[in-house]
């Protein structure tokens, strides 16, 4: 198996055609925009707000992708256990073709392993990795490509607490020290700061509960095509819901397989501990961006909420999710 990107093909590469970025940015400054929080500006487009860099790989993928018929799309909003779910979905994937001591995860980040379909496959489809047709997105349901919808490729979405998504943001976003947080602000006043917005949708890919909610609904009305999942549950019945990841993808474990403790020894492979002691997540930057790869391994816990929310944003967050979710049937426990 080659676990590399295949040779490159200028023709595919959509970012190449000069009207076409033309046209995206006559499309993008039409838009409504306003300030984010992690973000100089953010654009609003079909009901979600997004960066000018995603949304031009948005646009360029409803345009352009094509997905293959084996393709299983990974999804989530950011911080709710994206490089978790890469990692299984990779590990689960590629078990018959490396033996775990030698998996490809050991050398190389989850988000290396997988790529994005709004990131590094927006404009350059021939990145993607034939071996593993594992496309990770942060794109709203409503919002996929209508290639992927039509396609009926497997989707499996992750969520997670909206308290512990918001801690773990904001976390991120001051760690990273990104455009429009100000590190010289105190923790509190960022913190009340980057909450605000969070409650009002306006970070990247918000609302969160809009975002949540669309998957939820899809995977009610087409359970055997989406898998929906929640951080707090893989967290706690990881071997159960690896299971299920692994049958949802179409490539189930064997009775001996079982037998064997593969399942254990993927659990172990992509758990937090493991993953955030490699080498290669400790040091240097993901390729192509600005972020150290450390950064996407911070606690790996649920509850983390509870060390920086007061009470009064508790109540108010809760609030949110019981008016939002209230009476989708999704509920949240971390
Ligand atoms: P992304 O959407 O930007 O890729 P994502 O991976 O969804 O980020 O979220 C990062 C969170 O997942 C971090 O949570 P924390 O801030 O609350 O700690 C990170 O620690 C956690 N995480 C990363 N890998 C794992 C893992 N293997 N098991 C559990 N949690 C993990």
């Amino acid at each position: 198996m080659e676990f590399s990107s295949s040779e490159s093909n200028e023709k595919e590469d959509h970012r190449s055609d000069l009207k076409i970025l033309n046209l995206y940015n006559e499309i993008i400054s039409t838009l409504p925009k306003r300030k984010g929080w992690k973000s100089d500006e953010l654009y609003h487009y079909q009901g979600f707000w997004h960066t000018f860099f995603y949304l031009e790989g948005l646009l360029s993928a409803q345009q352009h992708f094509k997905p293959q018929t084996n393709d299983i799309i990974l999804s989530s909003f950011p911080k709710t256990g994206t490089t978790w779910l890469k990692a299984l979905s990779f590990a689960i994937m590629t078990r018959s073709s490396f033996d775990i001591s030698a998996s490809p995860l050991l050398t190389t980040m989850p988000h290396e392993c997988v790529l994005s379909l709004e990131g590094a496959l927006a404009h350059n489809s021939f990145h993607r990795n034939q071996d593993t047709p594992l496309i990770g997105t942060h794109v709203p349901y409503t919002s996929l490509p209508k290639s992927i919808i039509d396609s009926g490729c497997k989707i499996i979405y992750i969520c997670r607490d909206p308290k512990d998504t918001f801690v773990s943001l904001w976390q991120f976003a001051r760690n990273a020290s990104l455009k429009g947080v100000d590190s010289s602000t105190s923790e509190d006043a960022d913190l009340e700061k980057a909450f605000e917005l969070f409650c009002d949708g306006s970070t990247y890919y918000g609302p969160y509960w809009d975002h949540v909610l669309g998957y939820w609904k899809a995977s009610l009305e087409s359970p055997e095509r989406i898998l929906f999942l929640k951080f707090e549950d893989l967290k706690k019945e990881a071997l159960f819901y690896v299971k299920k990841i692994a049958e949802c993808m179409g490539y189930p474990f064997s009775l001996e397989e079982e037998e064997k403790g593969m399942v254990q020894k993927i659990v172990d492979l992509c758990s937090f501990q493991n993953l955030s002691e490699l080498e290669v997540n400790k040091s240097g930057h993901l390729h192509g961006y600005l972020f150290e790869k450390k950064l996407f391994f911070r606690k790996g816990e649920t509850g983390d909420w509870k060390n920086h929310l007061t009470p009064t944003m508790v109540t108010h967050i809760d609030q949110i999710t019981e008016q939002k979710l209230g009476s989708s049937g999704l509920t949240f426990n971390a």
